[in-house]
């Protein structure tokens, strides 16, 4: 008789979290949907969800630990593993101190609950200011922005997506990426359901994405100009007279003279040449958003990944108050997320703030920013010598090679390193360069909870994933394998106990949380709440996650709140338990010492002279091959990591340059021809895509391929290598408020190739 049955779990490779119902024969998954009964994505999946079967069974993906002997990777034991990973770190640190071992640490870490968890006690292990993330490829412009504006990095408003009446999107793509920092399965049904109760969406972007296709109105801007775009309707709003802020908004907002006298050199008229938005339009979207029923402004990774991704970060929110839209229904609402998020800690409406650059870089006297440095700095802290310079890198679910700008030069650096280790499921274009490889289990041998995406969920909800499958004897859990990590990097050697980790994790949450006036355990004893927690026999990040379950909003304070939430209620909720839609939050959830929103931050207020200055640069020169090339996501694809999963790469090319038929013209491009492309830093040939779904002097090329180098294990992805577009981006061109990375407007000069 075989034995079936059916497992639940939330999808973890993109952000909408949609849940899963899979099938399982006798522990072989046979199938996987959409789960209808999902209290969050109701059925809803894409092509990628039910790829984590083909994910599992992937024979490329590493079951065993590799170690580089002679240039070649062979699989090892996990106890030579990690006297491997015990003698290199431990030299390193020996001769060189512990400032010479960087860490990366990659974007699947933010939807992995034992990376959630314990990379931090990693870092702590490690002690090195050597720090570098995905976020500085990404976000780290909108947790800038609103530390400043509301206290906390964490208080990202997120448009109400279900009950808003208008939409303004910028440099985001939602019909193929399923939404960012805003958490909301099916987020394409959300926006058509807006449409169809008669609301508005307008779309911002240089070329006609799937999401612009869709959209009420399309606005092709300038790459890199939305800072501009957002200050000029800004300014429209604040030449009509800011009655709309009322005393809902106006008692919690300080600086709003500031910014007005500042923003006044943005008229429409000022920017209109340089965004190629004409002012008309600009007043028009302004006025629109004012007075309409409700409204939201969204920006995301066009935003981001340029020069001023903080500044377009901050105005975004300046729009959605400068249009009373914050935090109201229909507007920009703060979630209450249910565990984890910082601020729902602490004293309600007050705090200690957010500052950045306390220290600097060792090389480029990059600020520090969220306890990090800009990925893009990486490559010259590996190279330059002297004291601090890095040594070793511990890299855990990151590709830059394939991620971060200059890719030439950072696989050349990591090339050099005395020592390197990955904790990663595949020998890839990055972990080739790793001493030795640490592979965690499979996407379905975990248990899972959205820890960081639902900080961000267009509703209030939670949702536990028990493990859909066993982890195979003798093999650790990931958060063991970074606890075991974080053992050798303290220096207790490769035997070290994990458990000790562990439990020396969970302490110091416990304690915090029973000194905080405002915790529901304050003043409790701290070991009779672990003692209580252990009894479940729950161990690394469940049991951890039971307690900030429990010590959460909805929590149940362990018997001070009636029925509150523990992690054994949610695990009795296979689909999850709603909490509702987004209800106001001002002026509870601030965090500023003021307890006001700070409207003006000097550091963004004195960027504004540098937005200034953009206005005299034109970006696209006329007449020359010189055009402005910027990326794209697609539906299939994410970021560098799925492309070894045959039925997501198979069919046609798409990793194509996309390019106007007037520019293709005028450069003398023929169809379904190779081009050449380069910038100040490198040099590829791809083919073109002639359409005219893009600007005109703007070329796209996506991110995350370029899969034919030597010495990686992805047989699939090898046949569908595309080139890496970061081969292309510039590591000199940062945001220089958060240190993100410029990704999109980058310089380049096309060329046919004859
Ligand atoms: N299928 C799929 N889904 C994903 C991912 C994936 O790789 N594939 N990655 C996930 C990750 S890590 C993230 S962060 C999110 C990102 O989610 P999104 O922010 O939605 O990302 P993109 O789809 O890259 O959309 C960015 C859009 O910005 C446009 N753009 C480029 N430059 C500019 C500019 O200067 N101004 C404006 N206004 N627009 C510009 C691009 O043309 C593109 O359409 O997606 C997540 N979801
Ligand atoms: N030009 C350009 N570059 C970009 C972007 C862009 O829009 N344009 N987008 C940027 C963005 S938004 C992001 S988030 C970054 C992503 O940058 P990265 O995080 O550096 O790259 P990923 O492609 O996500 O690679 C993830 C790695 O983790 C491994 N992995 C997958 N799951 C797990 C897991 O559960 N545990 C562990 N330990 N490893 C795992 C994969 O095998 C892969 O090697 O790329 C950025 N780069
Ligand atoms: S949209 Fe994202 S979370 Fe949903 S199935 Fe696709 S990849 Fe998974
Ligand atoms: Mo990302």
């Amino acid at each position: 008789m075989s034995n079936k049955r059916l497992a639940t779990r939330t999808c973890p490779l993109c952000e909408a979290g949609c849940g899963l119902a899979i099938t399982v024969v006798d522990d072989e998954v046979t199938h996987i949907r959409g789960d209808l009964d999902d209290v969050f994505s109701k059925g809803f999946i894409c092509p990628k969800g039910s790829t984590l079967k083909q994910l599992h069974y992937d024979p490329d993906r590493l079951r065993m630990p590799m170690v580089k002997l002679d240039g070649v990777h062979r699989q090892v034991s996990w106890a030579e593993a990690w006297r491997a990973v015990a003698d290199g770190l431990t030299n390193v640190i020996n001769n060189h101190g512990r400032e010479s071992v960087g860490t990366y640490l990659g974007n699947p870490g933010a939807h992995n609950l034992s990376a959630l968890i314990f990379n931090r006690v990693l870092l702590q292990a490690i002690g090195s200011r050597q720090r570098f993330s995905a976020s500085t490829v990404d976000q780290i412009p909108k947790q800038v922005s609103s530390g400043l504006m509301f206290g906390s990095v964490s208080s990202v408003p997120v448009p109400d997506l279900d009950r808003t009446r208008y939409l303004l999107v910028l440099g985001a793509n939602p019909y193929e990426s399923n939404g960012s920092l805003c958490t909301a399965p099916d987020f394409p049904g959300r926006i058509e359901a807006m449409q169809s109760r008669g609301g508005k969406l307008v779309v911002v972007d240089p070329r006609r994405s799937r999401t612009a296709a869709q959209s009420d109105e399309w606005l092709p801007i300038r790459p890199g100009t939305d800072a501009l775009f957002l200050a000029a309707l800004a300014n429209t709003l604040a030449e009509d007279g800011l009655q709309v802020l009322g005393e809902r908004l106006g008692a919690y907002l300080v600086g709003v003279d500031e910014v007005v006298a500042a923003l006044s050199p943005f008229t429409p008229e000022a920017v209109a040449t340089t965004t190629g938005i004409d002012a008309q339009t600009i007043r028009r979207i302004a006025r629109e958003l004012r007075d309409s029923e409700s409204a939201a402004v969204y920006g995301r990774i066009g935003t981001c990944t340029s020069s001023f991704g903080t500044t377009a970060s901050w105005l975004v929110d300046v729009v959605n108050i400068f249009t009373g839209n914050l935090d109201r229904v229909g507007g920009a609402m703060f979630p209450l997320p249910v565990a984890g998020s910082d601020n729902t800690r602490g004293t309600a409406g007050v705090g200690k703030g957010f500052r950045t650059g306390r220290g600097f870089s060792r090389v480029g006297r990059h600020p520090e920013v969220l306890g990090e440095y800009p990925a893009a700095a990486m490559a010259e802290e590996i190279e330059t010598p002297g004291d601090g310079q890095i040594r070793a890198m511990v890299v855990v679910g990151g590709n830059p090679v394939l991620s971060t700008p200059n890719s030439v030069r950072l696989a050349k650096a990591l090339g050099d390193l005395e020592f390197m280790v990955s904790v990663d499921m595949y020998l890839n274009e990055t972990s080739r360069f790793a001493d030795v490889i640490l592979p965690p289990p499979s996407q379905l041998q975990r248990s899972h909870y959205d820890l960081a995406l639902l900080t961000f969920a267009v509703r209030n909800v939670a949702n536990y994933s028990e493990p859909v499958l066993p982890l195979a004897p003798e093999t650790p859990d990931e958060w063991e394998i970074l606890a075991k990590l974080s053992a050798i990097a303290a220096g207790l050697g490769a035997d070290a106990d994990v458990s000790a980790v562990d439990d020396l994790a969970l302490d110091s949450i416990v304690r915090g949380a029973t000194k905080d006036s405002s915790s529901n355990v304050f003043g409790r004893d701290d070991r009779e709440l672990v003692t209580e927690l252990s009894k479940s026999g729950r161990r690394g990040p469940d049991r951890i996650l039971d307690f900030m379950l429990r010590v959460g909003p909805f929590g149940d304070g362990f018997g001070s709140v009636p029925d509150g939430l523990t992690l054994d209620k949610l695990i009795a909720a296979p689909h999850g338990i709603d909490f509702g839609a987004l209800e106001s939050r001002l002026p509870e959830v601030l965090r500023t010492p003021s307890g006001k929103i700070e409207l003006a931050p000097s550091s963004l207020i004195k960027d504004l002279v540098r937005l200034e200055a953009r206005l005299a640069e034109t970006t696209e020169k006329a007449g020359s091959g010189q055009m402005v090339l910027v990326g794209r996501r697609h539906l299939r694809s994410n970021n560098s990591w799925m492309h070894n999963i045959e039925v997501l790469v198979k069919g046609k090319n798409r990793c194509t340059l996309q390019m106007n038929p007037d520019d293709a013209q005028r450069l003398g491009v023929n169809p379904e021809t190779l081009v050449r492309v380069k910038s100040r830093v490198g040099v590829v040939d791809a083919p073109v895509e002639i359409t005219d779904s893009i600007r005109r002097g703007v070329v796209s090329l996506p991110h995350g391929w370029g899969h034919s180098v030597e010495g990686t294990q992805t047989r699939v992805a090898k046949l569908h290598a595309g080139v890496n577009s970061n081969v292309l981006t510039d590591e000199r061109e940062i945001d220089p408020l958060s240190g993100n990375s410029v990704l999109n407007g980058i310089p380049v000069v096309v060329e046919p190739i004859f």
